[in-house]
């Protein structure tokens, strides 16, 4: 299957996205417009799901809860999780198309991080899922003869997954995966910005034979819409949310009268420290990805960058360099991307959402852009005289997600990165993941840790039985 190109940049478009209920595909009702970011055409007409098609979602979820999902072993269904994450890499082409589509993202990133990820969550999860013991503890009684407690894992039953636009497929499975690893039924709400390649999703695990209402899809939007209903629906047990800091506040009040359980991945304004002793053209390379990467839409990237005082001017000046030469436009315009404006093309591109990398330096610690989160490529450049300071400065934040520090010193980077009040730090590297590790941010980045066994535990309900013997 051919991948996209410029002169046919959208070859598997699809006219009209509906959702998946209960197994059966829905085009009736409301529709909104599902917009290209590069030329501001529209792609697709999407079916947006009101409450009542909610509510058909999460009961067609519960429903199958007791279907033959349930009768599943592990390993069956992490046999079914490996044939979507073969699927997925059959119809590649389709899905690099509606990712680079939706978001305007580079071919490049699509093709090679996006769409390779999303195939590898399903399965490192049916791994994970696989690989996972339980807890069991002998216990003596009054009468001699003993008991054994073993612990084994349930699904806790329907969950309801929401994604936001930047990475859409990456972050989708990356919940999708690990629930239905774990036994789950999902009702999952892609973006509105950012629909087509949760639509391909939904495709592909009816084709590996996933049981109806074991994947349900709605579109919408947030507040009033098919968010809103989905996250206060008394019927879902669990909320696997990214997204928006705000907006997290604001499923916690929905969610909060029937009391579910909630990971939730939020915003940043991630701070990168660059010492004195760094190698240089490293940190400059690894600060350039960190702040511009995805164009500064991945919540895990710089937006605070702290330089010792012996090389500020020349690192400032440097990044500054490296930003100008960055190129702007489409997903066949190169990989890079330079500031504060936004670009004039002359062509349909001036009706797309585009904004000129930029650095900034200069501003008081306390100003809009050093402390809220800013999701562009932009980032503020400020010196510090001391590793204490550098602390200090980069954990003065409300944000608690990724760090990286950059120094050629060992004893530094590990006492540097345990002070960072973050869930992830970076020690001269950005982004580089490996999939069985906690991921999560602190204070207003979020509650609690996905990945690994944290996903699993998420989850999974672990129930006791005790047997006297
Ligand atoms: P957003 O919060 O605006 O939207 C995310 C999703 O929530 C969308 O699907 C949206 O429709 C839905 N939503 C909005 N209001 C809702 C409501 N009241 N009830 C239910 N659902 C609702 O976020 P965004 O603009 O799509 O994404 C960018 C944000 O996401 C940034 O803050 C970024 O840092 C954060 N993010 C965090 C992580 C992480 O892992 N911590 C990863 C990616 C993005
Ligand atoms: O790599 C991941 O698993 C992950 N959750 C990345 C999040 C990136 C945020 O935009």
């Amino acid at each position: 299957m051919r991948l996209p190109t410029e002169a046919d940049p959208y070859p598997f478009a699809a006219q009209q996205l509906p959702c998946l209920v209960g197994g059966q595909f829905v085009r009736q009702g409301r529709s909104f417009e599902n917009i290209n970011p590069v030329n501001g055409r529209v792609l697709a007409t999407v079916t947006e799901a009101d409450e009542a098609l909610v509510d058909r979602a999460v009961q067609a979820a519960r429903a199958a809860l007791r279907g033959p999902w349930a009768r599943l072993s592990t390993p069956e269904r992490c046999a079914l999780l490996r044939k979507v994450a073969e699927r997925i890499e059959q119809r590649f082409a389709e899905f690099v198309s509606a990712e680079i589509a939706d978001t305007g993202k580079t071919l490049q990133q699509a093709s090679s991080i996006d769409i390779p990820r999303g195939a590898a969550n399903f399965r490192a999860y049916a791994d994970l899922a696989l690989a996972r013991g339980s807890e069991c503890f002998e216990m003596g009684t009054p009468d001699g003869r003993g008991a054994l407690n073993y612990s084994v894992h349930k699904p806790v039953g329907v969950v309801a997954v929401i994604a936001p636009w930047n990475l859409p497929f990456l972050l989708m499975t990356w919940k999708v995966a690990p629930a239905l690893a774990c036994g789950n039924a999902v009702v999952a709400k892609p973006s509105e910005e950012t629909p087509s390649s949760a639509a391909l999703l939904a495709e592909v695990l009816q084709e590996v034979g996933v049981p109806p209402g074991v994947f349900n899809l709605v579109h919408g939007f947030g507040p009033r819409s098919a968010g809103e209903a989905l996250v206060s629906h008394p019927d879902v047990n669990a909320i696997a949310f990214t997204g928006e800091s705000a907006t997290g506040s604001a499923i916690m009040k929905s969610a909060a009268d029937s009391v579910k359980a909630l990971s939730f991945e939020l915003g940043g304004k991630n701070a990168a420290v660059v010492f004195a002793d760094a190698d240089f053209d490293a940190a400059l390379s690894g600060t350039v990805r960190s702040v511009f990467s995805n164009c500064g839409q991945v919540c895990l990237c710089s937006e605070r960058v702290y330089v010792e005082r012996p090389i500020f001017e020349r690192f400032v000046e440097a990044l500054a360099q490296r930003a100008r030469k960055l190129k702007i436009g489409g997903p066949f315009e190169g990989a890079d991307m330079c500031g504060g404006g936004v670009p004039s093309f002359g062509d349909e591109r001036d009706r797309g959402a585009f904004i000129e990398p930029t650095v900034v330096c200069g501003l008081a610690e306390d100003a809009r852009c050093v402390k809220e989160e800013i999701f562009g490529p932009v980032c503020h450049v400020a010196p510090f005289d001391s590793e204490e300071q550098a602390v200090q400065m980069a954990n003065d934040t409300r944000y608690g997600l990724a760090a990286a520090v950059w120094t050629s010193s060992l004893q530094r980077a590990h006492r540097v990165a345990r002070q960072m009040e973050v869930g992830i730090a970076w020690v001269n590297d950005w982004f580089l993941r490996d999939l069985r590790t906690p991921f999560g941010g602190v204070k207003l980045s979020g509650i609690g840790r996905e990945g690994g066994a944290h996903s699993l535990a998420f989850f999974s309900e672990p129930m006791n039985i005790c047997v006297k013997l």
